[in-house]
């Protein structure tokens, strides 16, 4: 039996379990990637750890998110991942220098190895043929200390590519047709390998965004093959020399297969405010725009830019719209510059921006009241763009570009002919602004500002856990609403006690002070609970608070990881209807958890009013189990070594 290319990637790659969806394995990482936001708790961790360096190569911190310096904080965190990558073996990319995704496609991604990243969307670099994963910051920097990553082995889904993409028509179209389909939940427990004829007239920068969005479905990883136009891209990128071939073998198999034709696909639109809120663009065409925004680790490479500089092509921006501009990398930045399609967009009046996350992250330019804001981005969670609200809208730069020349939602189409836009010969290489490890680290000192605080360990788990209902919410909560994002909490993100104020701060005002007045408590989810971003103060900052325990219909696979390296246990309901049984305010309790949890027992969860029982359920494998009842992952390495 031949096999798919996440089979060879695992070959060369396992170093514990049986690859059979459902079981628990563990990999080799060769590359690990860090971002601002979730990095400084990743490298506090890591010190937690007393390992002097990185043991994998190239370990990088990238400097995106956190960019507006309205305080100190963001400053100081930013030279702390400057000293601290210099000191223990890592390379900095400086802030302008890039959206990490973008850069690491760019400048790292290699194909046939394996990648670890403190963000979701790390999977982009699958569209090089690398199996990247996105997780908790406390799994990179197990990673960053040479150890294998564990995952529970999803199933591998073929999507079979046919046909050749339409006009107007790009890779966002193709991503958003998946999450038509499967929706935010539809890719729990999978990875996404592409293959078939299709594939060939989608190059590296149409691929990317495919891969990117693959967060969207809650998916484990994409990954496609490693071919001639991957070759292409490398040897553009002056680094043919790290390319191999990789492809699956004519006869391998998958759990599961889903075609597209490419030439049924139209353009597409995700309305408000889940991005798998999709409808053909021309379902809501004549839609009044108030904002665009094109940029985000999503859409911003040098194809997507010219894309949108041709649209304009000497006209003026609508004006009841404002456009902005992030391009994704300091090297699309430069290339812009320098050919001239940086000009053409000023003067078609838009408004650029530095190379960074900015409005995707809510890191500014929110949109008005009531305004609609179409942007080339992946996630349009309600309220993530600053504006209580707001009206967002995921779209193709294609879709976007002609919003803001006509002011509306329009069907492309109705342009005529599309821009055409080649991948470029050769980019623009220099990476001075990647700085590499020093060759000295005795001498380096790591310099730590004082919003800087330490990763607070928790107490273990108590014999019987007790606690009322904090919160009872429903289904596809992300960590968006545990723990928003946006330019005032963001600089909040190296101080667990400062940022746990703002946990469900738009969902529920008053969660906080519940949380200090009741000791603590539960929280009652529904299904997908925690999708999203990767950020782990979604669990560690609720944990401070005193939740010990979750009770969802089901949970995003990252969320759930990052509850379980924070000693809050994860609970499913063994019957979905239980769901409607519990009320917020109620006291109930989970009798003898530590004996049960480790005599594998099953739990229950019993009101302490009224004695009624609920059966609940966990899927923690022995090593994780260990690790709940210590604490988490931080208190567990302290206590057993
Ligand atoms: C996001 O897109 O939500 C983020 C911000 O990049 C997060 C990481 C974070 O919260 O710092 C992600 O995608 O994991
Ligand atoms: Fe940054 Fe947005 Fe990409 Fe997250 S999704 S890494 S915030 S650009």
């Amino acid at each position: 039996m031949g096999q798919n290319i996440v089979e060879k990637i695992l070959a060369t790659h396992l170093v514990e379990g049986d690859p059979v969806p459902g079981k628990e394995i563990a990999i080799r990482i060769d590359q690990t990637l860090l971002q601002d936001a979730t990095g400084t708790m990743a490298c506090l961790e890591f010190e937690a750890m007393g390992v002097p360096r990185v043991k994998v190569d190239p370990a990088v911190v990238y400097v995106d998110h956190n960019m507006l310096q309205v305080g100190f904080e963001n400053a100081d965190d930013h030279r702390f991942l400057q000293t601290f990558a210099a000191k223990h073996g890592m390379y900095f990319s400086k802030p302008g220098n890039g959206i990490c995704h973008q850069v690491h496609l760019q400048r790292f991604a290699v194909p046939g190895k394996t990648l670890l990243g403190s963000d979701s969307h790390t999977p982009m670099a699958g569209a090089l043929g690398m199996l990247a994963i996105g997780a908790g910051g406390l799994d990179v920097a197990m990673a960053m200390a040479g150890e294998p990553y564990h995952l529970i082995m999803p199933k591998v889904v073929l999507v079979r590519l046919t046909g050749r993409l339409g006009p107007w028509v790009s890779g966002k179209d193709v991503i958003l047709e998946l999450l038509r389909r499967l929706s935010v939940k539809g890719g729990v427990g999978k990875i996404f390998e592409f293959g078939g004829d299709g594939l060939q007239s989608l190059d590296i920068l149409q691929r990317a965004p495919i891969a990117n969005m693959i967060a969207e479905l809650g998916a484990t990883s994409a990954v496609f093959p490693s071919d001639e136009l991957t070759r292409r891209f490398l040897r553009a990128q002056k680094r043919e020399d790290q390319w191999v071939p990789l492809a699956a073998d004519p006869d391998a198999s998958y759990d599961e297969v889903i075609e597209i034709d490419l030439s049924t696909l139209e353009p597409l639109i995700a309305r408000p405010s889940s991005p798998d809120n999709v409808v053909p663009v021309r379902e809501v065409a004549g839609t009044p725009v108030a904002q665009v925004c094109v940029g985000s680790c999503q859409n911003s490479s040098y194809r997507d830019l010219r894309v949108v500089a041709e649209v304009l092509n000497g006209q003026t921006v609508h004006p009841s719209v404002s456009l902005t501009i992030t391009p994704g990398s300091r090297q699309v930045y430069e290339m812009v510059a320098r050919d001239g399609t940086l000009a053409q967009l000023i003067k078609a009046g838009a408004r650029i921006l530095e190379a960074s996350c900015g409005p995707c992250i809510g890191m500014g330019q929110a949109p008005p009241t009531g305004g609609v804001s179409v942007r080339t981005f992946n996630r349009n969670f309600p309220g993530r763009s600053g504006t209580p609200n707001d009206l967002v809208y995921l779209a193709s730069p294609e879709v976007a570009a002609v919003a803001a020349l006509t002011g509306r939602i329009t069907d492309p189409r109705e342009l005529g002919d599309p821009p055409r836009v080649d991948e470029p010969e050769e980019y623009i290489v220099d990476d001075r602004l990647i700085l590499p490890p020093s060759p000295e680290p005795e001498r380096v000192e790591i310099l730590r500002g004082p919003n800087i605080k330490p990763v607070p360990i928790p107490e273990p788990m108590p014999e019987t856990l007790r606690g009322r209902v904090l919160l009872k919410v429903g289904d596809n909560i992300t960590t968006d609403h545990i723990l928003p994002a946006g330019a005032k909490v963001l600089p909040l993100r190296s101080n667990i006690p400062a940022i746990s104020e703002y946990v469900y701060h738009h969902v529920d005002p008053g969660f906080v002070q519940r949380a200090k007045e009741w000791g603590g408590g539960f929280i009652v989810g529904g299904t997908n609970y925690g999708q999203g971003s990767s950020r782990e103060h979604a669990a560690i900052a609720p944990r401070y608070l005193g939740v010990r325990f979750v009770v969802a219909k089901s949970f995003a696979r990252i969320h759930w990881n990052n509850l379980v390296n924070f000693g809050i246990l994860p609970l499913t309901f063994a019957n979905e209807e239980d769901y409607e049984a519990i009320q917020q305010g109620e006291e109930w309790e989970i009798p003898e958890v530590r004996r049960r949890l480790m005599a594998g027992e099953p739990l229950v969860l019993r009101n302490v009013a009224t004695g009624k029982e609920i059966p609940v359920q966990h899927q923690l494998t022995p090593r994780q189990i260990e690790m709940v009842l210590d604490g988490g992952l931080l208190a567990h390495i302290r206590r057993r070594g």
